[in-house]
């Protein structure tokens, strides 16, 4: 078992100044200097757990690369590439004002996409099993005209597309399990069934009013679309459950060629950014499940991409956790918290409820009123 891993330290260069969290900071009206919520931190942290518990060792570096512009212009607008080349000499905003970035920062997510990138062919050409992909900034809120929630560029989509096209995948199923919508991942592939996008978040956080059961793509990608929107609280129990009757038959009954996951650890118990209850044993056996997943279903073939998750001392061993199961790591590194405890970790009837929404739509994946997605391992895109 060979798992590829990227991490680069310029990943913590991204500089998002100083904020309180989320405001900028502005003494006039009483907002203090302070961090951004996503900044170095939380993901330098990862590194350094993965390095000093020996995990590194086991693990196959992969070195990302700059994404060119034409990788990034197989998702964005001319126009949004534009807007971040003139603002890289003095820093701005992606697009929504909500996602800035320092002088030099455009560079910088050209390489978290090239890590993605090169971990999709890494998988790809079976130089390694599975992958991790240890980047910053975040991708999966970006649409294609505009960043957006602190996402400058659309990394997953990105690389999907750019397998798509030189290795001739035939289908992709992305995975979204950071505790806020994909929406980016979602509306690059709205009208495409050749990507099954399903997003597991918390109920309208961010984007707000995004990310309902109901948005299901337009189409011919229509059903490969899937959004479970789960209540504030849910925990171990809820995931797990949801991960047994919606994304597990999902992605059965898709049979993809590759499984790529957002992965986001702002369902942790301790996220300032939401209010989910997820522990390291249950980002462990979400990782367990799809790593089976992709053995049954694509040879294993299965890439992860940070995305969120902003408690400094919490996210290293989430993340931990996941990179052990890609590693085939049997006995887990101890997590030294107790949230396994939480009252309500076990699925509550509400929970079930959100659930059972989104489980009735699974049949509709590759059903009899469903466009059928491209053969396996169909033939390169043109172009
Ligand atoms: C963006 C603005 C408010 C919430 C925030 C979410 C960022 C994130 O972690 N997305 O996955
Ligand atoms: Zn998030």
């Amino acid at each position: 078992m060979a798992t590829g891993y990227v991490y680069h330290e310029l990943y913590g260069w991204h500089d998002t100044g100083t904020h309180a969290g989320l405001v900028p900071a502005d003494p006039r009206r009483g907002v203090q200097p302070f961090r951004h919520f996503e900044n170095p931190e939380a993901k330098r942290r990862v590194h350094e757990l993965v390095v000093a518990t020996g995990l590194l060792d086991k693990l196959t570096r992969l070195a990302p690369r700059p994404a060119t512009d034409d990788e990034i212009l197989l998702v964005h607008t001319p126009g949004h590439l534009q807007r971040l080349t003139d603002a890289n000499d003095t820093g701005g905003d992606a697009g929504d004002g909500g996602s800035p970035f320092g002088r030099g920062s455009l560079d910088i997510a050209r390489l978290a996409i090239g890590g993605v990138v090169r971990s999709v062919e890494a998988v790809l050409d079976q130089e390694v099993d599975n992958a991790y992909a240890l980047i910053r900034p975040p991708g999966h809120h970006a649409v294609p005209d505009s960043g957006m929630g602190f996402c400058m560029l659309a990394n997953i989509a990105i690389a999907v597309q750019a397998a798509r096209r030189t290795r001739g995948v035939g289908r992709i199923a992305v995975v979204d399990i950071d505790v806020h919508h994909g929406n980016g991942t979602q509306t690059v592939f709205w009208e495409d069934r050749d990507v099954l996008a399903l997003s597991l978040h918390q109920d309208r956080v961010f984007p707000p009013n995004s990310g309902f059961v109901t948005e299901r793509g337009a189409g011919e990608g229509f059903g490969y679309t899937l959004n479970l929107p789960l209540p504030p609280g849910t925990g171990t129990g809820g995931y797990l459950e949801a991960m047994r009757r919606v994304v597990l038959p999902a992605l059965h009954r898709y049979r993809p060629d590759l499984i790529m996951v957002a992965a986001g650890f702002d369902a942790n118990a301790l996220d300032p950014l939401a209010r989910m209850m997820l522990t390291p044993r249950g980002y462990r056996e979400i990782a367990r499940m799809l790593v089976d997943a992709a053995a049954e279903l694509c040879d294993g073939r299965i890439v992860c991409a940070h995305e969120g998750g902003y408690d400094e001392a919490y996210v290293p061993f989430c993340a931990h956790a996941v990179i052990e199961v890609l590693a085939g790591v049997e006995e887990p590194f101890p997590d030294p918290f107790r949230f396994d405890n939480l009252g309500q970790q076990e699925l509550q009837p509400h929970q079930e409820a959100a659930i059972e929404a989104a489980e009735e739509l699974v049949d509709d994946i590759c059903g009899p009123d469903a466009g059928q997605p491209a053969p396996h391992d169909g033939p390169p895109l043109p172009g």
